[in-house]
């Protein structure tokens, strides 16, 4: 990165910090950007095609309902990438805003589970969660963290039915009280920040807009600009790894 645009960053961090060091309510929407520097694979990076399938060809119940082996086995490959995963710098320094701000929300569309293992505590898991198993016939939902899982599909200790990934696929509906949530989070926030999401999975991919449409102040950290860029006021382009320990005060470093 060459010198003016070095410049060009600091000062615009400078000014995100300024606006986050002084908001009482924060609201945060993460996308798989801010696990990549996990080694996380991410949905639209190269890295995240398995056997040439697409994301959106098998997390729908379509693909589910066809062959429930062969997404099951995509959800293994995912685990075993997920398991050894750490959290980074991006996830800790956002685990240390919430302790730094009064109101905080931070909203996810990942499934890995790595903000709640950086210490964040109100956490909205918008699409769902890799390490627990939901039962197709009777909803009985278990925590599962084994990698290889003992059977594929696992069956329901319950009923004995076969469970599904507690995810929410392509085509399938956000429950209520999550979109609710989140909506309520966005509207009586002061400054939001949207990391490491391409901005294009609705409804995830809406909520820049309703927040700059509630007039706030939103902040996009990105590696590149996406499709909603020139709406926000802030874009910090690069690693969110390297810039969110920059946003705020304590200069404590993480391993
Ligand atoms: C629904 C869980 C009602 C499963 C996921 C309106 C218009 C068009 C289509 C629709 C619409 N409304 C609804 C749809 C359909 C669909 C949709 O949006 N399709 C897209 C493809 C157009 N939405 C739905 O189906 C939703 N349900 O709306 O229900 C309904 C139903 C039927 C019909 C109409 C309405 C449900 C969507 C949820 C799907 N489930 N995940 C699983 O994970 O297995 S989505 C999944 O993909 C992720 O959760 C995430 O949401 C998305 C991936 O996006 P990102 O996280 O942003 O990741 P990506 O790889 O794309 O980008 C990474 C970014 O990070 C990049 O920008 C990169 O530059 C950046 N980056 C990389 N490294 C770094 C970095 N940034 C900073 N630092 C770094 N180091
Ligand atoms: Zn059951």
């Amino acid at each position: 990165m060459n010198e003016i645009a070095t410049n060009e960053l600091e000062e615009k961090i400078a000014e995100a910090r300024h606006k986050i060091v002084g908001a009482s309510n924060i609201a945060v929407l993460t996308g798989a950007g801010i696990s990549a520097e996990s080694g996380v694979p991410t949905f639209r990076g190269q890295e995240g095609l398995w056997q040439n399938f697409r994301p959106e060809e098998l997390a729908t119940p379509e693909a589910f309902w066809k062959d429930p082996k062969l997404v099951w086995e995509w959800y293994e490959w995912r685990r075993n990438a997920v398991k050894e995963a750490k959290p980074n710098p991006g996830h800790y320094a956002l685990a240390e805003l919430e302790n730094e701000t009064p109101q905080f929300t931070l909203i996810t569309q990942n499934i890995d589970g790595l903000h709640q293992m950086a210490g964040n505590r109100n956490i909205i898991e918008m699409h769902g969660n890799l390490w627990q198993v939901r039962c197709t016939k009777c909803g009985d939902l278990e925590e599962n963290h084994d990698v290889p899982m003992a059977e594929l599909p696992p069956r329901c200790p319950k009923c004995g039915e076969i469970g599904r990934p507690n995810v929410v696929w392509f085509n399938e509906i956000i429950p209520m009280e999550v979109i609710d949530g989140s909506l309520k989070a966005i509207e009586e926030c002061d400054v939001m920040l949207i990391i490491g999401t391409s901005g294009i999975v609705e409804p995830a991919a809406s909520m820049g807009l309703v927040a700059k449409q509630a007039g706030k102040c939103v902040i996009e950290i990105n590696l590149e600009p996406t499709p909603s860029s020139p709406l926000y006021d802030l874009i910090l382009q690069g690693k969110s790894g390297e810039i969110l320990p920059l946003l705020y005060t304590t200069n404590r470093t993480y391993s």
